[in-house]
């Protein structure tokens, strides 16, 4: 039987911190005997978790047993790899599970497109994790015990092993594992992926030709299930992690090989990209769902994928719910939905949310439970410092302006973070976030975070010094030797409420030292291509910093066109002393060395101010109380976003509470 305990890791101090900040708000909400934040986990290896093995037999949903005996799929057996990943019954908070039903998430994002190789997005909100699997795996590790705290969990890579002195990976693939039409995945998908996309510069990959292991990696095949990583310099398990989460993610390479410049010459990079539109169904994919119907702006039906190559113990095929919704809405509908029970998980993201959620969660009828957990979502005003990419002269002159660390460190002075985080959500959810890594992060150390006080007089002869002035009296500053005046741009998704608020906030108070915010509200998708293609002035963004290898390319300076706030690799004086720190974060394998990395990163991002920091929030994760194996305690954020930290592969809900299906009996038909 699993059992509770009470884990004593730093997550766990995290935690408790936590609970002490938000409990006083609740307290006449919460019977005294329970703890608010409900995180009481053991701390587990990773194999205790999952585990590859062939078992005796095995069994899949019902409905599937009549394709097989239409003839219109393989046996069981004959879908699955000869090893298939078993997640074991002893890490489930509710055991093994049964078939059927519907997974129901609501998102704010729409579906860019399904060809993910290219970049594209999904519209995010765990569809992505859905339909995609990845090389190695994050999201549980927030599980497992301090000794095997080093390095990803296996996931297509089933194993690896690196060379003497570290400067070669070889990794081992599952064999047998298929794609949703049934096409073999191997070696070649993996190569494609490689050299096709994340070595193409072409190509809008989500991972930066040059970030993975410095400059110059390179990649080998040897076998049909066997490659290998060559890096200039050695390496970590760390340096692994990057190939979790929409970075080291394959694509079906017999689908996209021939839409592809490389292999069509008919072909460009833009048809190329296009070459898997959101509106052809169903899409070829390796993950436990597949994309199956989308009807725009409402509704992404996805089915199981009845090649997909998990198992439980009993040797049933995972995933036990035979169909998942995307309600195409909003982020802050995403919340109103769990709390109504019409949506089963969110990431409480919006602190303005929280109070009515929680009192509402706390109602014993309320059909959704809401976990709280450490202070990981982070936002911050970037500034662009790529001068060469800037349209005009204007846009460059600012852009210097960017470049001056007294600018910032003045920008910083002049933000009141209570403020912001107050007009954000009333109470005690934000707390003040300088730069670097957020509080909840495992290599957050407060004394190696400068902290910019609350100070306008300071910013302003700060900003004085460096003859940023009012020349023209209109209570703006402008630019050196009487220029124009200093507008800065600042792009923010309108949908996200947190976001906005805050913007409204720094804005109001940066006002009043001289500099002017204008805010230019886009929609998602259009933000993030800015985003990660770093064509924006300035932006404000929720974007968490917890490890120094996910998504890096968003906080570091990995490789020359990282980050994505100074693409083209003129660095900051201090960033190449950072860019060192951080190469050697991934190449070291020492834990007490890595921590010692981390604060040393954390020195030089928060006293250079490397972008603005405004507020921290911790956030609680939602749940249906319909919804099985929803362990207790899986953070919204962790090691990656809750959706991949659930494992939604093996939760499950008993028959006579499952929702009804829009698609029974059916699997996507290519
Ligand atoms: C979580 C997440 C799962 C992307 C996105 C979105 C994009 C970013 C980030 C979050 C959404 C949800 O975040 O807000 O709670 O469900 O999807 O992927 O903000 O704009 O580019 O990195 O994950």
């Amino acid at each position: 039987m699993y059992k509770k305990l009470t884990s004593t890791c730093g997550l766990m101090g995290a935690t408790a911190l936590l609970s002490a900040i938000v409990a006083p708000a609740f307290a006449e909400m919460m019977p005294p005997e329970k703890s608010l934040s409900g995180l009481e986990y053991e701390l587990i290896g990773k194999a205790d978790i999952f585990d590859y093995a062939a078992l005796d037999s095995y069994s899949e949903a019902p409905f599937l047993t009549e394709f097989v005996a239409a003839g219109k799929l393989p046996a069981v057996a004959d879908r699955l790899p000869s090893e298939p990943i078993v997640m074991k019954t002893g890490a489930m908070s509710d055991g093994i599970g049964e078939y059927g039903g519907v997974f129901r998430h609501v998102i704010g994002g729409r579906p860019e497109g399904w060809n993910w190789m290219a970049g594209q997005h999904q519209g995010w909100g765990g569809i992505n994790m859905a339909m995609q699997e990845c090389l190695v795996r994050q999201g549980p590790r927030w599980q497992v015990k301090a000794e095997e705290q080093t390095g990803p969990l296996p996931n297509l890579a089933q194993s690896w092993e690196w060379n003497a002195d570290r400067t070669e990976v070889t990794m081992h693939l599952m064999e047998g594992v298929k794609w949703s039409d049934g096409d073999a995945f191997d070696v070649e998908d993996v190569r494609f992926w490689w050299e096709d996309n994340v070595q193409n510069e072409s190509v809008a990959s989500r991972m930066p030709a040059d970030s993975f292991g410095g400059a110059g990696t390179t990649m080998e095949v040897i076998d049909d299930y066997t490659f290998k990583f060559t890096f200039a310099s050695p390496q970590s398990e760390n340096v692994l992690e990057g190939l979790a989460y929409i970075q080291g993610c394959p694509g079906p390479s017999h689908i996209l090989k021939s839409n592809h410049p490389s292999y069509n010459s008919d072909a460009t990079y833009e048809s190329y990209t296009g070459s898997m539109p959101n509106d052809v169904t169903p899409a070829v994919v390796l993950g436990a769902w597949v994309p199956t119907v989308h009807r725009p702006d409402e509704l992404v039906i996805m089915r199981r994928n009845p090649y997909y190559f998990k198992v439980d113990e009993s040797g049933q095929q995972l995933p036990y719910y035979n169909e998942m919704h995307f309600k195409l809405s909003t982020w802050g509908d995403r919340t109103a939905q769990a709390v109504a029970g019409t949506g089963d998980f969110s990431n409480m993201e919006d602190p303005g949310n929280f109070v009515e959620a929680l009192k509402q969660s706390q109602d014993a009828d309320s059909p959704v439970v809401a976990n709280f957990g450490p202070r990981v979502l982070s936002w911050r005003l970037m500034l662009n410092f790529d001068v060469a990419s800037a349209p005009d002269d204007y846009e460059k002159a600012l852009r210097g302006v960017f470049r001056e660390k007294d600018f910032r460190v003045a920008l910083s002075h002049a933000l009141d973070r209570n403020a912001i985080g107050q007009s954000v959500a009333r109470g005690p959810f934000a707390y003040p976030y300088v730069a670097g890594f957020a509080t909840g992060s495992p290599y957050y150390d407060a004394d190696s975070s400068v902290f910019q006080a609350y100070d306008q007089s300071k910013a302003a002869t700060l900003l004085d010094g460096l003859g940023l002035a009012d020349s023209d009296g209109d209570g703006i500053r402008n630019l050196p030797n009487g220029g124009d005046n200093i507008i800065i741009d600042v792009l923010v998704e309108a949908e996200r409420n947190a976001d906005s608020k805050q913007l409204e906030a720094v804005a109001s108070q940066l006002e009043e030292v001289g500099i002017r915010l204008q805010a230019r509200s886009s929609d998602g998708t259009t933000l993030d291509t800015n985003r990660t293609g770093g064509t924006y002035t300035a932006m404000l963004s929720r974007l968490p910093v917890i490890l120094p290898t996910r998504e890096t390319c968003e906080s570091f300076p990995a490789g020359t066109n990282c980050p994505n706030f100074n693409k083209g690799g003129d660095r900051l004086d201090f960033e190449a002393e950072l860019e060192t720190a951080f190469n050697a974060f991934n190449a070291s394998n020492d834990a007490a060395e890595r921590a010692q990395l981390a604060k040393d990163m954390q020195k030089l991002m928060t006293e250079n101010v490397y972008y603005i920091g405004t507020v921290q929030v911790p956030a609680a994760l939602l749940v249906n109380k319909r919804v099985r194996n929803a362990h207790p305690g899986t953070p919204v954020f962790m090691y990656e976003w809750a959706e991949d930290s659930v494992m939604r592969e093996r939760l499950w809900t008993p028959a006579s509470l499952q929702v009804g299906e829009i698609l029974p009996g059916t699997v996507a038909e290519y």
